[in-house]
């Protein structure tokens, strides 16, 4: 089921898109009701890796190598965080899924909760990475700089100036408590803008709220370079936001 009547109506709107990734409606469909976040039209260069045969989720390849952020973010850290730690979301998730159908099918309900709380995590973390790595290009093929257009205007109604919002995207996902996320996100209740945390791979997001560009501030994201200089890694993943793709992500949720 969709997460809301206004994200079917923006998955509908998209329709190049929709044309262009056919396997992602029905992944979109199954999982935008089970993430605290992320609906679907977010998702572009990448979708879901969902396999329509098996059902299952198979962890999606990078937009670019694992060495082409670099200096921002090195090749050791890219490479454990795609191959490891979103593979093991991916894993997880396809797991609380199975676990959730034998449930359904006579399986003993006393662990329903522990797999509903499994299934909101993993896939929290499949769409929240499955977003990180293509909201951010190479600083030579169009990361960084300043977004522009519609994206930029709105950024100027809603937090005052660019340099404004960049400072409090910073600060929010500098002081996540713990492991988590900083999130720009996009209201439509109230057509605007906003800067949110998240903790671990689900929490403190509420309903509605769509994700446009979401920084990981896990230890495991920037520890090998950044050790505990979390405001430091965050500096230089400004410097590789791919702009052009969190304004279609706005347009497809505001346009
Ligand atoms: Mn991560």
């Amino acid at each position: 089921m969709f997460a809301s009547i206004e994200q079917e109506i923006i998955m509908n709107t998209d329709i190049t898109r929709r044309q262009a990734i056919t396997s992602m409606t029905a992944t979109a469909a199954g999982v935008a009701g089970l993430a605290s976040i992320a609906p679907a039209s977010t998702l572009s260069t990448l979708d879901l890796g969902f396999d329509e045969k098996t059902k299952e989720y198979t962890l999606p390849d990078l937009p670019y190598d694992y060495d082409a952020l670099a200096p921002h973010i090195d090749v050791i850290t890219m490479t454990i965080h795609h191959t490891k730690h979103h593979a093991g979301y991916v894993k997880g998730l396809n797991n609380a899924l199975k676990q959730l159908e034998s449930i359904r099918n006579g399986a003993d309900a006393s662990t329903l909760q522990h797999w509903q709380r499994q299934l909101s995590f993993h896939a929290g973390g499949h769409i929240n990475h499955s977003l990180f790595w293509t909201g951010m290009a190479p600083s030579n093929n169009g990361g960084g700089g300043t977004p522009s257009g519609t994206l930029a205007k709105a950024i100027e109604r809603d937090f005052g100036s660019f340099d404004r919002f960049s400072n409090q995207f910073q600060n929010a996902a500098k002081s996540v408590e713990g492991s988590g996320w900083g999130w720009l996100i996009y209201e439509p209740m109230s057509n605007r803008l906003l800067i949110t945390q998240m903790q671990n791979q689900q929490d403190m997001m509420f309903a509605g709220a769509i994700p446009l560009l979401g920084v990981d501030v896990w230890e495991h994201a920037y520890y090998l370079t950044y050790q505990n200089r979390r405001a430091d890694y965050i500096a230089e993943f400004m410097k590789v936001i791919n702009w052009k793709e969190v304004q279609r992500r706005y347009d497809a949720a505001a346009g």
